[in-house]
C-alpha cells in the first residue's frame, strides 16, 4: 500500500496534526511524520516533495499556520496530491493559514480542508488512496454506514425525549 506523508511546519502544529495520525492508524495505512518548514527549512522541504512519489508515497498532508506556505511548497515539487492542514496558530486565529494555503495559482492545486481539519484531511487522504485499493474503499464505506446509523440513533433518541423537552 503507498504511503501518506504528514509534513508539519513546527512541532507546535502536532496537536492538531495528531487527529490525521489517528485516522491513518484507524484504517491501517502507513504513514510517515515530519517537521519541515517551507520557510525555515526550504532546501529540506523542496527535496522530501521531489522524491515523495519514488519514495513510496501516495498522498502528502501538510500542516502549517500562520503565512503557511508548505501546502504550497510541496505541490510546487510533486504531482501526487497534497492536502492542505491551516493550522490555528496564531492571533488570526487561523484564517491567514486558511487563505495562504487555499489560494494556490491556476495549475497548482492544494486540497485544503477547513481550520484544523486534520481528521478530514487524513480521511481524504485515505479516499485518495482507496482508488486503487479495495479494502481501503470497504473500510471507507463501513464507516459511512456507521456514521449514518450514528445519526440515526441520535435522532430516534432525541424524538423519544421530545415531551421532556
Ligand atoms: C508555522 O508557524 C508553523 O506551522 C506553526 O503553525 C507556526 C508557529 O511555529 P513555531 O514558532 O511554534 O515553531 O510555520
Amino acid at each position: 500500500m503507498k504511503k501518506v506523508a504528514i509534513i508539519m511546519g513546527s512541532d507546535s502544529d502536532l496537536p492538531v496534526v495528531k487527529g490525521a495520525v489517528g485516522v491513518l492508524k484507524e484504517y491501517g495505512v502507513p504513514f510517515e511524520i515530519r517537521v519541515m518548514s517551507a520557510h525555515r527549512t526550504p532546501e529540506a522541504a523542496t527535496a522530501f516533495a521531489k522524491g515523495a512519489r519514488e519514495n513510496g508515497f501516495g498522498a502528502v498532508i501538510a500542516a502549517a499556520g500562520k503565512a503557511a506556505h508548505l501546502a504550497g511548497a510541496m505541490a510546487a515539487n510533486t504531482t501526487l496530491p497534497v492536502i492542505g492542514i491551516p493550522v490555528k496558530s496564531s492571533t488570526l486565529d487561523g484564517l491567514d493559514a486558511l487563505l495562504s494555503t487555499v489560494q494556490m495559482p491556476s495549475g497548482l492545486p492544494v486540497a485544503t480542508v477547513a481550520i484544523d481539519g486534520a481528521a478530514n484531511a487524513a480521511i481524504l487522504a485515505v479516499q485518495i488512496l482507496s482508488v486503487g485499493d479495495a479494502s481501503l474503499a470497504e473500510k471507507l464505506a463501513e464507516k459511512r454506514k456507521a456514521m449514518q446509523a450514528d445519526v440515526v440513533a441520535r435522532d430516534n433518541a432525541l424524538q423519544e425525549k421530545l415531551d421532556t423537552l
